[in-house]
């Protein structure tokens, strides 16, 4: 018997930085090459591993025996070195620690507790809804994107309400800290001493209202779900996660629609269909672009051996636009596709907790405009937002004809 003769190593590899200038502003052309390069493909400049064909992309989010986050989400490997900050017991938590968390999580963000919280969200979407008719134009993300979460959302945790100012940039700076060592995650850093203060502060029982999801998490501690250590640090998670992740995820389906008049029409036609256009927007322009996992094995993907203790870069918003999924028509936005399937919520163990609340307040504010709003356009170039792990934009100049 003669051995099997390997060919030599093929592993494609792609010298683009995707933390850069050009990939973070207009990441599609890079996805297509990185797609076409190989199921998996590597990055030298940042001695990675990644993915971004949905099918490894979704298989790979779904073994977290393999690849694990408890060595970080982002690019540094917590076994190497030292995070920037304590790390989060659900996201950069591994099986059985995070199924105790994340069991806790559940309970809090419950479906009896989303339906009590509508009532509350539903008022004030209605009336940033009348005031932005009223006005004729608009900018979607400043006056809606941004306006709309900071209005609920901190109500619903029972923040403090000296001091949510800082909410934005804690979001900016724990979404570039993912990210490599670059501009934007050091700028981030420089000034986040004052903002993580205030953070850890409204993250104490003493700080929170009574009622909120934070007062419910200490009460989840009280019950021995979780330890009183680890409740301040849930708090810091759902802060973390639940202000620019929808900020963003309502700034791009806006973006999306007013970017396709004809999709817009057909959701002022039946407002019911804001659910199903917010799933193909998180599908055409997911927010969280990508997210890191370390191998804690040899791990065989697509008949590539990813050697143990590689950071594998899991490309979401690509996954999300690939053709062999997809179909050839993946880059077009169609609210009338079944995109429910997209993995811009993540997939398996970790899928997104607060993925009802975000759900909830985008559907409230759609609905609420596409009842209001016969024609929209885009009145201006809208201007993107670099983050190292966030699309989206910082200006969407918006002009709209009342229905
Ligand atoms: C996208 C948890 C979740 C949510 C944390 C944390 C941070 C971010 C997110 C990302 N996240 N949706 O710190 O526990």
């Amino acid at each position: 018997m003669t051995a099997e003769v390997l060919p030599p190593s093929t592993l494609p590899s792609l010298p683009d930085d995707p933390f850069g200038t050009e990939v973070l502003t207009d990441p599609y052309e890079f996805h297509e090459r990185l797609r076409a390069a190989g199921p998996v493909v590597s990055l030298p400049r940042y001695g990675l591993y990644a993915m971004g064909r949905f099918d490894e992309v979704k298989a790979s989010l779904q073994d977290w025996q393999t690849f694990v986050s408890s060595r970080g989400a982002g690019l540094a490997d917590f076994a190497k070195e030292k995070p920037w900050r304590p790390p989060s017991l659900l996201l950069e938590a591994d099986p059985p620690d995070h199924t105790v968390v994340r069991t806790a999580m559940n309970g809090v963000i419950a479906p009896r507790t989303i339906r009590a919280l509508r009532e509350r969200f539903a008022g004030p979407a209605e009336e940033i809804a009348d005031r932005l008719v009223e006005r004729g134009t608009f900018d979607a993300v400043t006056d809606l994107a941004e306006a709309y979460p900071l209005q609920v959302f901190p109500d619903a945790v029972g923040l403090p309400d000296e001091g949510r100012e800082n909410l934005l940039p804690y979001g900016a700076l724990a979404f570039n800290a993912f990210g490599p060592d670059n501009e934007l995650r050091r700028t981030a850093l420089a000034q986040a001493a004052p903002v993580q203060a205030w953070i850890w502060a409204s993250c104490q029982r003493e700080a929170l209202a009574p009622g909120g999801f934070g007062a419910q998490i200490w009460e989840a501690a009280d019950r021995g779900e979780i330890t009183h250590e680890q409740a301040p640090m849930l708090v810091r998670s759902l802060i973390t996660a639940g202000v620019d992740t929808t900020v963003y995820g309502i700034g791009n389906t806006m973006y999306a629609l007013a970017s396709h008049p004809d999709q817009w029409a057909q959701v002022h036609a039946e407002p019911t269909l804001a659910k199903f256009a917010f799933d193909e927007a998180l599908r055409w322009e997911s927010p969280v672009q990508t997210f890191f996992r370390t191998t804690s094995r040899d791990a065989e993907v697509a008949g590539t051996v990813i050697p143990e203790g590689s950071k594998v870069l899991l490309f979401l918003g690509s996954a999300n636009r690939d053709p062999r999924h997809w179909g050839e028509d993946a880059d077009r936005l169609d609210i009338r596709r079944r995109a429910a399937g997209h993995v811009a919520f993540g997939m398996g163990v970790h899928q997104c907790v607060g993925q009802p609340v975000a759900r909830m307040e985008v559907e409230l504010v759609l609905t609420a405009l596409a009842r209001r709003i016969r024609r929209i356009e885009l009145a201006g170039t809208p201007v993107p937002k670099l983050n190292n792990t966030l699309k989206g934009w910082a200006s969407v100049p918006l002009r709209i004809e009342p229905a």
